[in-house]
C-alpha cells in the first residue's frame, strides 16, 4: 500500500492519512469516555484540514524526558558578543534574495540576535543584509539531542532556521543520509500568508546526497508553535543510531528511520534568510515550496524593520548511560 500511496501523495500527505486512519478506528472505543471522543474528533478535523488545505498539524508524539539525557554543550548567549570559540559568523555574501554578513550578529540580554533590514551602505553595497552562523569545524557530532529556544522573525519574504549539516551533504551521492545530510529543525516562512490558519508553523524537512539532481530530501510536515513570532518555543532533533525524531516544545512531530538518519558528525547553524535570487528580492523560488505567497520582503510594512530573530539558546544533550 505504501508504494501506491507514494506515487500519489508527498511523505507529509501519507503521515496525515495513516494518522487519520489510526484516530477513526479509535473512535468506536473512544465513544466510551466522552473526553477521548471529543479529542478523537479534534485530531481527525485537524488531519482532514491538513489534507484539503496545508494546515499545519498540533506535535501529538511523545514527550522527550530531559532526566534521561545529560548537557554537553551549550551556548546561551549570556555575554556581549558572539563566541567564537563557538560560532563562525558568515562573511558577506550574497544569499538567495539578501546578503548575509558578520555584521547583522549581536549578543545581548541573554539572546543570540540575527538582525534584518535593508542597508544603504552596507559592506556589499545596498541591499537586504541578515545573516548565518555555524558551528563547522568547531563543534560537530553525532547523535543526542540538539535544541534551541528562540522567537522567529515576523516578516514576510524571510525566514530563520536551525538546522544540521555535514560535509558529507556534498559527496558522492550513495542513496542515504549515512555520510551526512542536511536536517532542519525548523524553518519559519509562513508569515503573511494569505491563508492565515498556515501562519503560525514551521516545516521540519531533512536530505541528502547533496542538493543536484541526485539528492533525496522529504518535508516532514508543517507544524504548529506557540505564537512564533512573538514567543519563545523549542525545536528539538533526537538522533540515535536507528532514528532521527523532530519535537516542538519537547512533543514530538514525526520520525524517520534507515536511509534518513546520518552516521556521522554534523554541525549546527542558525539563520536568516531572505527570498529572492542573486541578491535580488522575490517570491518563493526553486526549492522553497513553504514561503507564503506574499514572499517579497519588499510587501513588508518597513517599520517592522531592523527585525531580530531572537535565540535564547542552543542546547545539546548526550544520553545518560
Ligand atoms: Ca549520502
Amino acid at each position: 500500500m505504501n508504494d501506491f500511496l507514494e506515487r500519489i501523495y508527498s511523505y507529509r500527505e501519507i503521515v496525515a492519512l495513516k494518522r487519520l486512519w489510526t484516530a477513526i478506528k479509535s473512535l468506536p472505543l473512544a465513544v466510551l469516555t466522552p473526553k477521548k471522543f471529543f479529542v478523537s474528533l479534534i485530531v481527525i478535523a485537524e488531519l482532514v484540514s491538513m489534507l484539503i488545505f496545508q494546515t499545519p498539524q498540533t506535535p501529538r508524539g511523545q514527550k522527550i524526558n530531559l532526566d534521561e539525557w545529560e548537557l554537553y554543550w551549550s551556548d546561551e548567549f549570556d555575554g556581549d558578543e558572539l563566541d567564537t570559540t563557538k560560532w563562525i559568523p558568515s562573511y558577506s555574501y550574497i544569499r538567495r534574495g539578501g546578503i548575509w554578513d558578520k555584521g547583522q550578529v549581536s549578543v545581548s540580554d541573554g539572546t543570540l540576535k540575527i538582525r534584518t533590514e535593508f542597508l544603504e551602505n552596507g559592506p556589499l553595497g545596498a541591499g537586504w543584509y541578515s545573516a548565518e552562523i555555524s558551528t563547522k569545524g568547531l563543534f560537530e557530532k553525532k547523535y543526542g539531542y540538539f535544541e534551541c529556544r528562540c522567537i522567529c522573525p515576523g516578516g514576510m519574504g524571510m525566514w530563520a532556521a536551525f538546522w544540521m549539516l555535514s560535509e558529507g551533504m556534498f559527496a558522492e551521492p550513495d542513496g542515504s543520509a549515512a555520510d551526512g545530510c542536511e536536517i532542519d529543525l525548523f524553518e519559519s516562512g509562513f508569515f503573511g500568508h494569505k491563508d492565515p490558519r498556515r501562519v503560525n508553523g514551521v516545516n521540519q524537512a531533512t536530505g541528502f546526497d547533496g542538493y543536484g539532481e541526485k539528492s533525496s530530501g522529504v518535508v516532514l510536515g508543517h507544524y504548529k508553535g506557540e505564537n512564533i513570532f512573538s514567543q519563545y518555543n523549542t525545536y528539538g532533533l533526537e538522533w540515535n543510531e536507528n532514528e532521527i525524531i523532530f519535537y516542538i516544545n519537547r512533543v514530538e512531530t514525526d520520525r524517520l528511520t534507515g536511509k534518513w538518519v546520518p552516521q556521522t558528525e554534523e554541525y549546527l547553524l542558525l539563520s536568516v534568510e531572505v527570498a529572492g535570487t542573486d541578491g535580488e528580492t522575490g517570491i518563493g523560488g526553486d526549492g522553497l515550496p513553504f514561503l507564503s505567497e506574499n514572499s517579497n520582503i519588499e510587501n513588508n510594512d518597513p517599520s517592522i524593520f531592523p527585525l531580530d530573530f531572537i535565540v535564547d539558546y542552543v542546547k545539546v544533550y548526550e544520553r545518560k548511560s
